[in-house]
């Protein structure tokens, strides 16, 4: 296998900061020297002088050719691999899902039948559990022992994906004993589904009313009631795209507590508002995703989350539906609009410019988009960082590049941009995935199939 020296970057990963040279061989990060003391031979030299080299991204919660409200989401694995790629990530963890009344297993299968062969980087699988009993209660033991190591649970959406408290505690009393992590969709959807109906009924109709019925306060019950039902289990939980700043302050009061419990946070609740779903005419349906956009200032106690470690990692909760033929779906009726915003692309170019706009530090960038969801999901250090040993799973970052967000230029299968016409600092270079480059000097120089499915341990943050 061909040799590679990355030479002269810094090299950033989640504990340190050092210019180096970095051999990589066989797939994996062979050593790291100081610049120019090696003369490693090797067939492709990469110069990184002036720019950063840092871990590929890991998205921890992705859907890609999700099915919702009678629609599906509209990246496949191989298009949304490779916008991934291009936005520097280079693992994603989507979500398998168990369709009422089937085997986990049917759905696991099916994700691999969308997946296998057609990935640009390498992913993994967390299974939705949408009906929790006896049989999907034995199913997740074997689960676990082949490398699905998560379970996301709802407590919105009744009639599809929802579970009552009974099923969340005995799934929880299950993952506690065989060591899975349950993430959970933390809403009261039971009360939502009753707002909505009101507001419906009083002709509240557009978009943003999307926003108005799911509230904080019932992001922020929700919350409370997974913390308790999980500490009554003695499981750990990881609660999904938080957005509140009433769910943040659930989740900092139980880790002062010692109790292990995790938050994540996604690029749209740190950078887009209510003020986008209320933008005219239909364009807020762009903005529908759940849990849902807040008021900006909610924006404050998520960036402090980040900081004081009370949140651990971003993802993006992409699951992409066209504003033209999918979104479209729910003109008239803002109940019926996908829940989805596009993003796999633009996480770690967004959570660089927060290290331009001095919100987080370098290092805290990296920890947040690669190193903690790796730890998290059991791929540490495999992914997430570089050092000898690791996957050589490598972006050359330019800190330096301006750049235009659009989807005139993005690599999404998806024809609107969350972002549009946003200025940013920073910009992917080069990406290998396991030693192979993806991302060639901005070009695609990836295929499909060459992302391997990639076999999980268990939360690496309990003992
Ligand atoms: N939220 C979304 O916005 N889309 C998919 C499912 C979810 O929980
Ligand atoms: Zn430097
Ligand atoms: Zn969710
Ligand atoms: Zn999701």
């Amino acid at each position: 296998m061909t040799r590679t020296v990355v030479r002269g970057g810094l090299v950033v990963t989640a504990a340190e900061e050092v210019h180096a040279d970095v051999l990589v061989e066989n797939g994996r990060v062979e050593a790291l020297a100081t610049p120019g003391s090696q003369q490693w031979a090797a067939e492709r030299v990469i110069d990184a002088t002036g720019k950063y080299v840092v871990p590929g991204g890991v998205d921890a919660h992705t859907h890609m050719e999700f099915p919702f409200g009678g629609t599906a989401s509209c990246d496949t694995f191989e298009t949304g691999t490779k916008a991934a790629a291009w936005g520097g990530t280079t693992t994603i963890i989507d979500f398998a899902v168990q369709s009422k009344g089937a085997a986990l297993r049917e759905g696991l299968d099916a994700w691999h039948a969308k997946a296998d062969g057609r990935c640009a980087i390498d992913y993994a699988f967390h299974m939705i559990v949408s009906d929790v009993n006896e049989s999907t209660l034995k199913e997740m033991d074997g689960l676990v022992g082949e490398g699905v190591t998560s379970f996301k649970l709802f407590m919105a959406y009744p009639g599809v994906f929802y579970s009552d408290d009974g099923q969340i505690l005995r799934a929880m009393q299950r993952a506690g004993d065989n060591g899975g992590l349950i993430m959970m969709h933390a809403e009261n959807g039971i009360a939502i589904d009753v707002l909505v109906q009101q507001a419906l009924e009083r002709g509240q109709a557009d978009p943003r009313y999307h926003g108005e019925v799911r509230k904080a306060l019932l992001e922020a019950e929700a919350t409370h009631r997974a913390i308790k039902l999980a500490q009554v289990a003695g499981a750990p939980l990881y609660v999904v795209h938080v957005s509140a700043r009433e769910a943040v302050a659930e989740l900092t009061r139980a880790r002062n507590e010692g109790l292990p419990v995790f938050g994540e946070t996604c690029p749209q609740y740190l950078f887009l508002s209510t003020d986008n779903l209320a933008e005219p005419g239909f364009e807020g349906a762009k903005y529908v995703c759940s849990t849902p956009l807040r008021p900006k200032e909610h924006q404050a106690a998520l960036w402090h989350g980040l900081r004081s470690n009370d949140l651990q990692v971003v993802s993006t909760d992409h699951c992409p539906f066209c504003f033209s033929g999918q979104k479209d779906l729910g003109r008239g009726d803002f109940s019926k609009i996908p829940n989805g915003m596009p993003g796999v692309e633009n996480r770690m170019d967004l959570l660089h410019q927060a290290v331009v706009d001095g919100h987080l530090t370098r290092r805290r960038w990296i920890e947040i988009a690669c190193a903690t969801p790796a730890r998290m999901f059991g791929l540490y250090p495999k992914k997430g960082t570089i050092a000898p040993g690791s996957d050589a799973d490598l972006v050359v970052y330019d800190p330096h590049a301006e750049q235009t967000v659009s989807a005139a230029t993005h690599h999404m299968n998806v024809d609107y941009s969350a972002y549009e016409g946003r200025r940013l600092t920073g910009r992917v270079e080069t990406v290998l995935s396991r030693g192979e480059p993806v991302i060639t000097a901005r070009e695609f120089t990836g295929r499909d199939g060459h992302g391997a499915y990639t076999p999980r341990g268990t939360c690496q943050y309990l003992n």
